[in-house]
């Protein structure tokens, strides 16, 4: 069936407009369009390379040189990425709605891209909406350089990144890695908190790409289910959260996030 004309659409946009505290919570699914692998599906990052080695803190102690190749080769493919039409409406809903906020998993930095770009497109049309402060990343940033022994904090340079050497912090000389949350460690203590605070006053969560298998940002949804809260799944496939959302839309992000969030006239004002 056409995903856009299933009246399930109709039901799930109903209750985006009648949500005041909704949460949009997304996966690396929302930006398999832009070219981003996902990790999990057939074609995904973990088919091809094994997360023990390049995905934790003793694969890194390991062979920091492994790791930090597959990190550089990542982050040269998504530079060459952009937000899509899943990305710009989660950005244009955000600036439209005060009330909504975004957790994501996702590292690739492109909710932020579209959001910048959104924001610019606006022409101040959005007043003091500052939705940067209500994005909530629990795994980092692909794009950022942490070092372990001060933990200082850069962002990713694409000529450090070229150079031969493994880059060290100019604070104190420790090895850098990359600003990202692996397999054993814990997600940032302060957005976590802030993240699961706002799923438990949410009245509605909108889940977008995710396999919800990865804790604890999976149980990011749960909590709005247990508060009583609905949620609406979008994905292009059934997952484990399936069964427990009130409504379940299947098909690809690009396609189904635009109409499902979309704010009439503030999306005609931008151009759709
Ligand atoms: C589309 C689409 C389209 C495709 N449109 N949809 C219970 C049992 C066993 C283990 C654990 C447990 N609880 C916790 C753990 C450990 C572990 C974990 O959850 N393991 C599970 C896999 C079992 N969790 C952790 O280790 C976490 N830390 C932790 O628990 O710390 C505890 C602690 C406390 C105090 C001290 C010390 C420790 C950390 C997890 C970190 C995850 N990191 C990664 C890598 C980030 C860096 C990098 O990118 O390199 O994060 S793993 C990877 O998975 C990445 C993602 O953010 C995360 C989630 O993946 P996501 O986004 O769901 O992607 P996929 O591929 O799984 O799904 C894509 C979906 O999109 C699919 O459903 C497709 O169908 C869909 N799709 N195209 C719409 N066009
Ligand atoms: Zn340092």
């Amino acid at each position: 069936m056409d995903p856009l004309s299933a009246p399930t659409l109709d039901e799930a946009r109903s209750l985006v407009q009648a949500a005041r505290k909704p949460l949009l919570f997304t996966g690396a699914g929302v930006s398999a369009e832009s070219g981003v692998p996902t990790f999990r599906d057939r074609d995904g990052l973990w088919a091809r390379f094994d997360p023990a080695q390049l995905a934790t803190p003793d694969g890194f102690h390991r062979d920091p040189t492994q790791v930090w190749e597959w990190y550089r080769l990542r982050r040269r493919a998504v530079r060459r990425c952009v937000p899509n039409a899943a990305h710009r409406a989660v950005a244009r809903f955000l600036f439209a709605r005060p009330d909504a906020c975004l957790v994501t998993q996702n590292v690739d930095g492109l909710h932020q891209r579209a959001l910048q770009e959104e924001g610019e497109k606006g022409d101040g049309k959005w007043g003091d909406a500052d939705p940067a402060a209500r994005v909530f990343p629990l795994h980092g940033e692909l794009m950022g350089d942490r070092c372990p022994g001060c933990g200082s904090r850069e962002p990713a340079s694409p000529e450090r990144d070229s150079l031969p050497t493994l880059p060290s912090c100019p604070g104190c000389g420790e090895l850098l890695r990359p600003d990202v949350v692996w397999f054993g460690e814990p997600l940032p203590e302060t957005i976590l908190d802030a993240a699961m605070e706002k799923a438990e006053r949410a009245d509605l969560c909108v889940v977008v790409g995710t396999s919800a298998l990865v804790h604890p940002a999976a149980g990011i949804p749960l909590m709005t289910l247990r508060a009583g809260g609905k949620v609406i799944e979008v994905n292009t496939e059934v997952t484990v959260l399936t069964t427990q959302c009130h409504i379940h839309l299947r098909g690809p992000a690009s396609l189904l996030v635009p109409p499902l969030l979309s704010c009439g006239d503030a999306d005609a004002h931008l151009g759709g």
